[in-house]
């Protein structure tokens, strides 16, 4: 089992990774914008009214107090401050917004992206092991399989880009202190749509305890945690991009992940390896055809 404990030194560097998923994300969407279509009024209106309408009732059937409201008022001030708003989205409304969006895919399940993607990560060589220190911590673990379309063609040439925590549940680039591109790589799968990484076993992830997302779990008296995942975009020319985690067997939060992220399909089975040190695993993509 992973050691899941904290001390207070890597409690408080995990508590920049919210504010710089803020940065990241303002980043990325300047770079969309030039691409995006004018507002649709309607679909704003309708939206937007339905969402107020919803907080409206909740405070007339639920007679919420001018003490209650001063407090979300405060945590919502505190949320922008802290730079938390794609971690507490991508927390609690991500899995919905993905159920929507993948519902009608036939190949493998997806789950939801997170905070902590960066694109351009660098290129590994086939059965390379992904950007890490040279004392990495952790259980050494090959990750292997193939990418094939729904009607069960290999896809030669497939890219899956793979970023995940360390061994203490840190991202880099999001987390101080680790090289810029630590268990960040891209994958080219081979002739036959295969692919072989060589990485090591994340720890479980906790949500930063001292922002607002700490304070609400705190005061909720929720838990913290999502269980031990590995993240995933998988691609191919013609075909929808696959963006998935994947989880460990017996992680104590696989059953209730504060991110609601975990599906049964997404459970990987490692075996030790036959060959040397940790585990292996064996895992096939199947993507969808472009609509
Ligand atoms: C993570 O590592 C993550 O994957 C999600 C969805 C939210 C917070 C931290
Ligand atoms: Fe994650």
């Amino acid at each position: 089992m992973t050691d899941t404990s904290f001390d207070s030194e890597t409690t408080a560097k995990a508590a920049e990774s919210g504010a710089n998923a803020s940065v990241q994300f303002r980043e990325r969407m300047a770079a969309a914008a030039a691409g995006s279509g004018p507002i649709d009024h309607k679909r704003v209106d309708y939206l937007a009214s339905k969402a107020v309408k919803a907080l409206n009732d909740i405070v007339l059937e639920d007679k919420v107090s001018y003490t209650e409201y001063n407090a979300l008022k405060a945590w919502l001030i505190k949320v922008g401050e802290d730079g938390e708003w794609p971690l507490f989205l991508d927390v609690w409304l991500e899995h919905s917004v993905e159920e929507v969006a993948n519902e009608h895919r036939e190949g493998s399940k997806g789950t939801i992206e997170g905070p902590y993607y960066i694109g351009d990560s660098p290129e590994v060589e086939w059965n390379g092991t992904i950007p890490m220190r040279d004392d990495e911590p952790g259980t050494p673990f090959i990750f292997a399989g193939q990418v094939r379309a729904v009607d069960g063609q290999p896809l030669a040439g497939a890219k899956l880009e793979l970023w995940h925590a360390d061994n203490l549940g840190f991202y880099s680039q999001f987390a101080p202190g680790l090289p810029e591109w630590n268990l960040r790589g891209t994958f080219v799968a081979n002739e036959e749509g295969r692919y072989e990484i060589h990485t090591i076993r994340p720890a479980p992830y906790q949500i930063p305890t001292d922002g607002a997302c700490g304070q609400l779990i705190a005061a909720a008296d929720w838990h913290a945690w999502r269980p031990a995942h590995l993240h995933l975009k998988v691609s191919a020319p013609g075909h929808e991009t696959n963006t998935s985690q994947l989880y460990f067997p017996g992680d104590p939060h696989n059953n209730d992940d504060i991110a609601s992220a975990v599906k049964p399909e997404l459970i990987l089975d490692p075996k030790p390896n036959p060959d040397g040190e940790g585990e292996i695993t064996e895992y096939d993509f199947v993507l969808d055809p472009e609509a």
